[in-house]
């Protein structure tokens, strides 16, 4: 079974098998965790992820889908990028969303990771409302057949903290 934990902190410096990193399609790096991953991890993940994309990407990572590169000098295994939809106030996005933490598990699987940190995918620069981007993100773990053991998620801010603590319970 998969236990769910909830951390106030820095998803970079999570003792891990593995980080989610809430990328963009070009998996070129990016602001927000994106960012940060990129700056402690060092240039090996780019790298991989730039040969990542000269092979399997050239168009780009889809959104909701999920692969996995080193962690360069993070204290984890690997970086799981998946990139998360743009909040749409007229469409509703949250399949893709839940696709994210869905593939996610899917490639912790494959990898043999069995902890796993996931940050608030798209509820930064992506504008997903905090209250709605926990209940997808905890719908779709729980909902998530996997061998990962522990989910950790790992929350910037107090607000975001609370909001996946009232779903957790
Ligand atoms: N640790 C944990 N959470 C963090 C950290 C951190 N170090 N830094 C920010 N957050 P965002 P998105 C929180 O914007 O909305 C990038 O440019 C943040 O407060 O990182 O999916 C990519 O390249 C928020 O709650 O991701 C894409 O272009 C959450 O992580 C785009 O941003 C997600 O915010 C993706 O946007």
């Amino acid at each position: 079974m998969t236990g769910i934990e909830l951390v106030r902190g820095d998803i970079t410096l999570q003792s891990v098998d593995a980080i989610v990193n809430a990328a963009n399609s070009s998996l070129l790096g990016g602001g927000g965790v994106d960012g940060a991953i990129h700056r402690r991890g060092g240039p090996e993940i780019l790298a991989e992820c730039r040969k990542l994309r000269a092979s399997h990407y050239g168009k780009g990572l889809r959104t909701g889908q999920a692969v996995a590169t080193t962690a360069g000098r993070l204290d984890a295994r690997w970086v799981i990028h998946t990139v998360g939809p743009v909040f749409s106030g007229s469409e509703d996005r949250s399949e893709l969303l839940a696709s994210c933490y869905r593939e996610s598990l899917r490639v912790a699987d494959e990898l043999g990771a069995r902890t796993v940190a996931f940050p608030a995918i798209s509820a930064g620069i992506f504008g997903w409302p905090m209250e709605d981007a926990a209940r997808v993100a905890v719908e779709a773990v729980r909902d998530t057949e996997t061998a990962v053991t522990e989910v950790r998620f790992v929350l910037f801010d107090e607000p975001a903290y609370e909001a996946f603590a009232a779903r957790v319970g």
